[in-house]
């Protein structure tokens, strides 16, 4: 049977296991990247190890999301990437040069390449024709190690692109269709792999769009081949001897096939307050609307800042509402700037912002009480725009600009003539802002007096006895464990401090019961922990004495978080015991042996309950030690 892109890939990085549906999969790893807010505990981690410096091809440090500086703690955070990625050979990406993705994409990504990034859109660089999979911070340190990802082997799920997009119609409307089709959770132990003769008419920043949004459906990662078009961008990149043919071969077999006919996609939307709840831009015509954001990992290339350019050219941003603009990088800028076509937007009343996740994470442009916001990103969790009663919706460029100018939801195909737009044969290219990897043992580690020193756990007890502090329902966000935003997010270098945040936007007094009460468990339904790869979502509540999530099914990234921390991840054997677990109640459980099936015992209720553990031999022996970090240690020793 023919192979797949996906199985090539991972033929060629296979260290340990076998490739089959399920089983546990060793992958050597290339490249890693980290960004800051993600970044500080992951060096801090890959410090505690103890090794000279990093054993990747390539490893690359950004910084882009805590990018305002209200008092010392981003500005010191940012200082001791820049000295830690000097120390130990990594190329750091200083504050102000773009999105860790879009720079990716841009400068580094190669075909066949696996990537591992702290940061839940690495699969952004799918678009490139390679496995890029995101991850906790404490898994990249250990690549960074030269340690492989493990990982179950996931389906690989074919999304078979036919026909040409119609004008107003753009990559984001593509992935919210597959979005509807798949939902939050349908991507779950997939990885979603395009082919088909609609392949080649989107331009890799725009393949991009599409793998940066597939980890909404909770896919481990997305990706397409790399042909002509992929080698055209790597030259317009000033590398094209980075390119290599990629595509499935003619007689694949896909676990399953979904065909999307890209003639036929329209205008879609994502409506509050979950990326999956896609409705066409045509049946929400006429909402009024407060904020348009337009930028963000998912949108922010200079193929759709252009087309943003020509649609506001000559044109006013609507007197009752404000909009931004962040371009993914300096390149884009840089770019955009040269050919005039930053002038429209500037022109148009836009408010310029830096090259940075901004809004996307809460950091500064929060909208007013109730708002509508119409934004390009790929997340619309109530609340992550920094307004709790906020209405967020995902969209396209061309639809966030048709309500610009309209001040309310439009159908951007209403705006007239598509605008042409031509992409540069060349990019103007400047990595003046890259400072590139050299390695000196000598160089100073600088800590900020808000980066406090990573707390040391230890070793699982074999009875584990404690209340439910909290029951939650589907769909929990890493988001409503622990928020983003300025605030907090400054603190993600201080475990003991951003601990007391836990769970703040879901209930405010979580913090001081599970203080009181000295850790206990949490009790989910499906879907738990989906979003961010934030490992403090899984830190910090180990910090406070969590010692076991129940739930009916877990988000990918965020259970390998809690095991890498010690934390066990049990699911329901029959869902439907979900419902004999109140808040409160107390809950008994014997772990003498991690075996796959156990026994609960609910003291309050007095009913015994069975609990599913689903860990590989390394799993188990990472939950014994208190945690990944004790093991790796355990064998530099
Ligand atoms: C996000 O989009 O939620 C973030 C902020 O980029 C996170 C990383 C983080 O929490 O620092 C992600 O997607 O992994
Ligand atoms: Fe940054 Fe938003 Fe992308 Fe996360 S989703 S990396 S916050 S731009």
């Amino acid at each position: 049977m023919g192979k797949s892109v996906t199985e090539k890939i991972f033929e060629k990085h296979l260290v340990d296991g076998k490739m089959s549906t399920g089983e546990e999969v060793g992958l050597k790893i290339d490249h890693t990247l980290t960004q800051d807010s993600t970044g500080t505990m992951a060096y801090l981690e890959f410090e505690a190890m103890g090794i000279s410096q990093v054993k990747t091809q390539l490893s690359l440090s950004f910084v882009d999301h805590n990018m305002l500086q209200n008092d010392f703690r981003n500005a010191d955070d940012h200082r001791y990437l820049q000295s830690v990625a000097a120390k130990y050979g990594i190329v750091f990406s200083r504050p102000g040069n773009g999105i860790c993705h879009q720079l990716y994409l841009e400068r580094f990504a190669q075909p066949g390449v696996t990537l591992l990034g702290s940061d839940s859109h690495t699969p952004t660089a799918g678009g490139m024709g390679m496995i890029a999979i995101g991850a906790g911070g404490l898994d990249v340190a250990a690549a960074m190690a030269g340690e492989p990802f493990y990982l179950e082997m996931p389906d690989v799920y074919g999304i078979n692109l036919t026909g040409k997009l119609a004008p107003f119609v753009s990559a984001k409307d593509v992935v919210l269709e597959v979005l509807k089709k798949l939902t939050v959770k349908g991507g779950v132990n997939k990885i979603l792999e395009y082919f088909g003769s609609g392949v080649k008419t989107l331009s890799v920043p725009e393949r991009g769009t599409i793998t940066n949004m597939g980890t909404e459906t909770g896919a481990t990662t997305s990706i397409f081949p790399s042909d002509e078009v992929t080698k055209q961008f790597l030259a317009s990149q000033g590398r094209e001897s980075r390119w290599m043919e990629l595509e499935a071969d003619k007689d694949v077999r896909y676990s399953e096939v979904l065909d999307i006919d890209l003639a036929k996609v329209e205008p879609l939307l994502a409506m509050p307050h979950s990326p999956d709840n896609i409705k066409p831009v045509s049946e929400l015509e006429g909402t009024l609307v407060d904020q348009v954001c337009i930028g963000s990992c998912t949108n922010s290339s200079l193929r759709d800042l252009k087309i943003v350019s020509a649609l506001l050219r000559g044109k006013k941003v609507h007197e009752n509402l404000s909009l931004t603009v962040s371009a993914g990088s300096r390149q884009v800028m840089e770019n955009l700037a040269v050919t005039g076509e930053l002038e429209p937007l500037i022109q148009s009343g836009a408010r310029i912002l830096e090259n940075s996740c901004g809004p996307c994470i809460g950091i500064g442009q929060a909208p007013t009480t109730g708002a509508v916001s119409l934004r390009t990103f790929n997340r619309n969790f109530k609340g992550r725009s920094g307004t709790q009663d906020a209405k967020v919706y995902l969209t396209s460029p061309e639809t966030a600009v048709a309500a610009a100018i309209t001040g309310k939801i439009t159908d951007p195909r209403k705006l007239g003539v598509f605008p042409e737009i031509s992409m540069p044969e060349k990019f103007i290219l400047s990595d003046a802002m890259f400072i590139p990897a050299g390695v000196n043992p000598n160089a100073k580690v600088i800590m900020g007096p808000n980066i406090t020193s990573l707390p040391q756990f230890q070793s699982t007890p074999s009875l584990l006895k404690g209340e439910v502090l909290l029951k939650t329902g589907d769909n929990i966000t890493t988001d409503d464990i622990l928020p983003g935003g300025t605030d907090i997010m400054s603190l993600r270098s201080n475990i003991p401090e951003i601990s007391k945040y836990i769970f703040h936007r879901v209930d405010t007094t979580f913090y001081q019961r599970a203080i009181q009460k000295q850790g206990g468990f949490i009790v989910g339904a499906e879907n738990y922990g989906q979003g961010s790869s934030r490992e403090h979502a899984a830190l910090a509540p180990r910090y406070i004495g969590v010692k076991a999530v129940i739930v009916k099914s877990f988000a990918r990234i965020h259970m390998a978080n809690l095991i890498n921390f010690g934390i066990l991840p049990l699911t329901f054997a029959d869902k439907k015991d979900y419902d004999n677990i109140e808040q409160g109640d107390i809950l008994e459980l014997e772990i003498n042996h991690l075996v796959e099936t156990l026994t609960l015992k609910n003291k309050t209720k007095t009913i015994e309950i069975k609990v599913n553990l689903n860990l590989s031999k390394q799993e188990k022996e990472q939950i014994k030690a208190g945690g990944k970090l004790a093991v790796i240690k355990n064998k530099q020793k």
